[in-house]
């Protein structure tokens, strides 16, 4: 880029530093930490354009021993020469005259940062006293500010304690900054190094090829951010411990006169979407503009790229932008000039250009790298993975509409051959999802009916065929466990209406009790999540045996228990073997597995209920050996299995 020349009398005059002092909330939001840390972010944000405009390439943080901070850059340093009007040098101008700096008349840098663009007199004003070092054609200049205490015992701060002077040579240039926050605005707080750590991490990925050091001289703690990939990299970084689809995140870079827009992104396994925005350096994270014009582009350049290579036929209709944003981690930096920031906290990007420019850049862009041979398998893999979600999102609605339909229809207690329990106590009331209808039987006529609901789960409700997620959506029961439990799913759950508290699974100690409990665990992870998260799911433990002669009786719930209570029983016992909860009667199956005084649940947590997920995706899988051999390993369902062994919790609930 051509060098511009900047001079002292390009610098905007518009106010002076006493309001601040006074309102120090309406210049930096706050005097909380957040605000503490905002008057350095104001001096890193003046570096940060230094050099993303490409006037050098390292900034560092250093937190001194006596609370104050130092930002030094090896930029061009700041212009020293004298304001034509105000007779003052470049740095001093910066320094006591609010909303002064190259960022206001937008000739200098093209596009220039800062979180509230209020700039380093902001810092001045609420410091006790600031020191400021310029290297610059061959000099050393400084000029330091102090505040004092007038006549009247009021504050005057950020005044010049002499004008810049020149007080050596130098053989590089830049621009060193320190000042020590005025306890009497903040009180008695200090620089956090993780926070600085996690921002200056941040700004490290935005600015490509920035280098940021920031040490503290109180614990010796030191770290270094550098990233040649810029947000390729952070998007790596954010996927870290995900399984990425992708080898490397792909990545575009694309300039108009009204926006620089860069975008980096991945696809995952996962079925959230994630994206990080970013307009000059500041997180929108209310999204906006930007956000909406890149969603579009991603839709459109994906829809179009399907049909160019087949993957969608002529009949299929396109898919929807939310099927191709599953999975997908997406990185977007923006950089504009005149930003709008809207939204409850001000974090939302308003500028309607935003849209049509990055919506146009993006398309473009996007189209080029899909067409490059070598992402021709990542196009396929975002395109499969989207007609995926597709199916289950068809899957979703149609199950919410019948489910819908069925809670209109019918009383709540008759919901499908569910058997509900009579109190409107939600905290004490239990559902029981039992395999099978004879189970279920005796599970009805074996409970508490005023706080046990039963819903049994016929025979084999899905078979092997019906494994996949979107067809266990319109599997009828599903329907009945959604209604039954009264919160809605998917994006509509609300754990504030669950009708029971305690969610228990009750399955076969076999292959397909295993089976049809991976599959509601699974339901519940992707669709009821919290359900899981806040404890409400519990795995019923029934028995295994009984061992028994006259006068004794003892039920045994693992192989590693029988022959202890084989030695207790003494002679003559014998034993039986439940090979299903059918085989249980209802005093039974009461007694063994549903009294609270004496039954052992399991509770699920969301580690488990992730197991399950993955125990589905590879049934559901077409690799029919890897399936079996999968099944063999995992869902024995020995009470000593590796499954079993996954559930964190196991033991008597009292
Ligand atoms: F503003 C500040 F004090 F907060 C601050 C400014 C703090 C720090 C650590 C660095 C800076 C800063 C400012 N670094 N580099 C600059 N550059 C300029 O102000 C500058 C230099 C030369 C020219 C030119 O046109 O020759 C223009 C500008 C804006």
């Amino acid at each position: 880029m051509a060098e511009k020349k900047y001079e002292s009398k390009d610098i905007v005059v518009l106010d002076g530093l006493d309001a601040v002092r006074l309102r120090p909330g309406m210049y930096i939001g706050t005097t909380s930490s957040r605000g503490f840390h905002h008057i350095l972010w104001e001096i890193v944000d003046n570096a940060i354009d230094e050099i993303s405009n490409g006037f050098g390439d390292t900034i560092k943080i250093t937190l001194n021993t006596d609370g104050s901070a130092t930002v030094e850059d090896n930029g061009r340093g700041i212009p020293v020469d004298l304001h034509p009007t105000l007779k003052k040098s470049g740095v001093e101008v910066v320094y006591t005259t609010l909303h002064a700096g190259g960022k206001f008349n937008n000739e200098n840098y093209k596009f220039s940062g800062g979180l509230h663009g209020v700039g380093a007199s902001v810092t001045n004003a609420l410091s006790r006293w600031c020191k400021v070092t310029v290297n610059k054609g061959g000099k050393k200049y400084f000029i330091e500010f102090n505040s004092y205490e007038d006549k009247d015992g009021k504050i005057h701060s950020g005044v010049p304690v002499a004008p810049l002077k020149e007080i050596g040579t130098a053989n590089t240039t830049g621009t060193t900054v320190t000042f020590l926050p005025d306890d009497r605005v903040f009180g008695n707080q200090q620089f956090s190094f993780e926070t600085i750590v996690r921002r200056a991490r941040e700004l490290a990925f935005l600015n490509k090829g920035l280098k940021i050091v920031v040490e503290d001289k109180n614990t010796k703690d030191k770290s270094e951010f550098h990233y040649e990939g810029g947000i390729k990299d952070f998007v790596s970084y954010l996927v870290e411990g995900k399984n990425a689809l992708f080898k490397e995140p792909l990545y575009f870079h694309a300039q108009s006169k009204i926006v620089d827009l860069e975008v980096s992104f991945i696809s995952t396994d996962s079925y959230t979407e994630n994206t990080f925005s970013y307009v000059n350096n500041i997180p929108t994270t209310e999204g906006g503009m930007h956000e909406i014009g890149l969603k579009s582009a991603f839709t459109k350049a994906f829809n179009d790229f399907a049909r160019e290579n087949n993957f969608l036929k002529d009949k299929e209709q396109n898919l929807l932008g939310e099927d191709f944003r599953e999975g997908l981690v997406t990185v977007i930096n923006v950089k504009m000039n005149n930003v709008q920031f809207e939204g409850q906290t001000k974090t939302k990007l308003g500028n309607p250009e935003a849209r049509t420019e990055v919506e146009a850049l993006s398309i473009a862009e996007l189209g080029k790298l899909l067409a490059d041979k070598k992402n021709l398998t990542y196009g396929e893999i975002i395109i499969d993975k989207a007609k995926q979600a597709a199916k289950v999102r068809l899957a979703a609605k149609k199950a919410k509409e019948l489910t819908r339909a069925k809670n209109n229809a019918e009383n709540f207690n008759l919901v499908g051959k569910l058997a509900a329990s009579t109190s409107r106590d939600r905290l004490n009331s239990e559902l029981f999802i039992v395999e099978g209808d004879s189970a279920g039987g005796s599970a009805k006529q074996g409970r508490d009916r005023k706080y046990q609901a039963i819903l049994p789960l016929r025979g084999k409700p899905l078979n092997a065929e019906k494994k996949r997620v979107d067809q266990v959506l319109a599997n009828e029961e599903i329907r009945t466990i959604i209604s039954a439990l009264d919160t809605g799913f998917g994006e509509d759950f609300d754990i504030s209406t669950l009708r029971y508290n305690r969610v228990i699974i009750l399955s076969d100690a076999d292959q397909d009790g295993a089976h049809i409990r991976a599959i509601l665990l699974t339901f519940f992870y992707r669709y009821m999540k919290e359900l899981i998260t806040d404890g409400h799911v519990f795995i019923g433990l029934p028995p295994l045996y009984k061992v028994y002669k006259k006068d004794y009786e003892k039920y045994v719930y693992s192989d590693a228990e029988l022959s202890s209570a084989v030695a207790a029983a003494g002679k003559g016992y014998m034993i039986q073997r439940y090979k299903g909860l059918g085989e249980m009667n209802p005093e039974q199956l009461w007694e063994t597995t549903m009294d609270p005084a004496n039954r052992t649940l399991i509770q699920v947590t969301i580690e488990d209920a992730a197991e399950a997920e993955k125990m589905i995706t590879t049934w559901m899988g077409d690799d029919i050996e890897e399936r079996k051999a999968y099944i063999g390993l995992h869902c024995n369902f020995d009470r000593e299995d590796e499954f079993m062994k996954n559930y964190s919790k196991i033991g008597n609930e009292n």
